[in-house]
């Protein structure tokens, strides 16, 4: 594949290349990184963005002189590189402080510190001129159901958000909110599990308009859920402000994989609609393609930048069998067989009542249910297409 440039968008959170690999059973196999460094090696690597918590580049409980100095050099960095900060977020999981979550943890003290902790950064985020702030509420959850109002739960969880949104738009912010989804991992469970919940909490919210989704691969497939599918029902809500790609093979802890290396065939359909659209039109993604993945624990510091390139390569790999796949007259003619196309006309005519349609005995009385129900959609053959262009085989 040719190399990625600035051009592609590609991100990457200071987290995922700066994970030394530490887990629930071992700890770190590898040193950390220097933020700095993980800047000037994304850009040779093509990256546009970088990403990343205020603890990843700030350590935790840092004075205020040592925040602006590190700070400082941080942002040399980026002018060194021109590689710019689309997003930033807070890590309200870490600390012990947040064992039982931040906006929703029982203990009001908590709750009020961490929204202290997100503001903050809130300001960071505006000032870096980032577009999105992102809010996984990793430990906002419970293991156990007695453990929880889960009312009381979900009225904090909007308070805050709404808190920070009116806040973002007092300040004249150019930022928008991108609550993300996961169903588990830390916590036994997690509020707002998928990307549905999360999008039934925003409707209920004062200031939901700068508020969408930052939905992650893993985190759908972990629920055993479709991520396209996902995705796909924020952008037609108009909600898709943000993704985070990665693999995840089925049911199972948290994988992290590198994009591509779980559910390839999941992948291809995903690029697909990032790259190409609905089949019939419609709302599209043009925001950055960043990455929330692990290098995994058996990588020394050269499969960390090898396992970064991978992403980015992955991506434009099935960005390219994407197109072929659309541009492909066979497939066009499988699509038009199989009614893709047909579903974006209206059930109604423009201009037909629900009284028109009772009236038209050609719709139900006069209806041959058993020959209209005897056609074959040809999905298999449109699927194997598909398969075929993933493979690169046609
Ligand atoms: C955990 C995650 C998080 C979020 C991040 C916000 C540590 O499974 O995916 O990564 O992505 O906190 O972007
Ligand atoms: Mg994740
Ligand atoms: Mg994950
Ligand atoms: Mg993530």
């Amino acid at each position: 594949t040719r190399k990625p440039t600035p051009a592609d968008r590609f991100s990457f959170g200071l987290w995922t290349v700066g994970w030394p690999g530490q887990d629930q059973f071992g700890s770190a196999s590898r040193p950390d990184l220097d933020p700095v460094e993980s800047v000037h090696k994304l850009a040779e690597l093509g990256a546009a963005h970088v990403t990343f918590h205020d603890d990843d580049v700030v350590p935790f409980g840092s004075s205020e002189t040592e925040r602006e100095k590190i700070l400082e050099r941080f942002k040399g960095a980026l002018a060194d590189t021109g590689i710019t900060v689309e997003m930033l977020t807070t890590n309200t999981f870490s600390h012990p402080i947040f064992k039982d979550g931040a906006f929703t943890s029982n203990d009001r003290r908590v709750r009020r510190y961490g929204l202290r902790k997100v503001i903050r950064n809130v300001d960071l985020a505006a000032e870096l001129g980032a577009d999105t702030f992102v809010m996984w509420g990793g430990r906002e959850g419970a293991e156990y159901d007695s453990a929880k109002d889960l009312n009381a739960a979900h009225d904090r969880y909007a308070e805050g958000i709404d808190t920070v949104a009116a806040y973002i738009k007092e300040k004249g912010y150019g930022l928008r909110i991108a609550i993300e989804p996961k169903p588990n991992e830390p916590r036994g469970d997690i509020l707002l599990p998928t990307v549905g919940h999360a999008l039934g909490l925003i409707a209920k919210l004062e200031h939901g308009d700068i508020v969408g989704l930052n939905p992650e691969v893993g985190h759908e497939q972990m629920a055993g859920l479709n991520y396209t599918t996902g995705i796909a029902q924020a952008l037609w809500a108009g909600k898709l402000f943000h993704i985070d790609l990665n693999g995840q093979k089925s049911i199972k802890y948290d994988q992290d994989l590198v994009f591509g290396h779980g559910d390839l065939f999941s992948a291809f359909a995903t690029v697909d609609l990032i790259e190409n659209g609905f089949p019939a039109g419609g709302p599209t993604y043009d925001g950055p393609r960043h990455f929330d993945y692990k290098p995994s624990r058996t990588e020394d510091k050269q499969g960390v930048w090898d396992s970064a390139a991978a992403n980015m390569a992955s991506y434009l790999l099935l960005a390219e069998r994407a197109r072929a796949f659309r541009a492909d007259p066979e497939v066009q003619e499988a699509l038009a067989y199989s009614g893709v196309l047909e579903l974006a006309q209206p059930t109604l005519a423009e201009g037909e009542t629900l009284a028109d349609l009772l009236a038209d005995r050609s719709t139900y009385e006069d209806f041959d249910v058993e020959a209209v129900a005897e056609r074959g959609f040809g999905f298999v053959r449109l699927n194997q297409l598909a398969l075929e262009h993933a493979v690169g085989a046609r």
